[in-house]
């Protein structure tokens, strides 16, 4: 439960601390958006740690922890960190394939240069953004991809606007798609 819980991120908060009955230095790492995200990094890998190395088996007793976890949930635990851990780099792996592929298509098509400057990446927006309201949304991105014969499902779509969506609004604007291509 506990790698659950820092693996998903909610040791930000400090749900991690609350969790074992450190209230206190919960609201705290909460408080301090879980210590400046420094503390945050320290506990989840000391957490991870003990999982990966199955560490005393059944305690962490570091850096003001105080836990005991009841021998059968350390496997588990385990298992469940080695998955959690695969599916983050499983989605990290397709979205740079996709993103390279993505790129290495729209250079064979001539669509950009080698080293494509505004204006080609503007008319390629342009173009994708069939609505014209000056944002790429899931299914504009779907449609372009998929037209230039590239298979892609929903949910790459959905993974790639998110780590290249700078504001959060689910959309990709000129500046963020541009930035996207040019990361590549
Ligand atoms: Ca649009
Ligand atoms: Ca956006």
């Amino acid at each position: 439960m506990l790698t659950c819980i820092s693996m998903f991120g909610l040791g930000f908060c400090g749900f991690d601390r609350c969790f074992v009955g450190q209230i206190w230095l919960g609201v705290i790492k909460g408080l301090t958006l879980g210590g400046l995200t420094i503390w945050y990094f320290i506990d989840l890998v000391v957490v991870l740690t003990n999982c990966l190395i199955l560490y005393d088996r059944i305690d962490i007793k570091v850096l003001a922890w105080d836990v005991h976890f009841k021998e059968t949930t350390v496997v588990p635990a385990c298992i469940i960190c080695i998955g959690v851990l695969a599916f983050f780099v499983a989605e990290l792996f397709t979205v740079l394939t996709h993103k390279h592929t993505l790129k290495a298509e729209l250079r064979k098509r001539h669509l950009i240069s080698a080293r494509p400057n505004m204006d080609e990446i503007r008319d390629i927006f342009d173009k994708w953004d069939t609505d014209q309201n000056g944002k790429l949304s899931q299914a504009e991105m779907k449609e372009a991809i998929l037209g230039l014969g590239l298979p892609i499902t929903d949910e790459q779509v959905e993974a790639m606007i998110r780590k290249a969506d700078v504001d959060g609004d689910g959309q990709l604007d000129c500046m963020e798609f541009a930035a996207m291509i040019y990361r590549n």
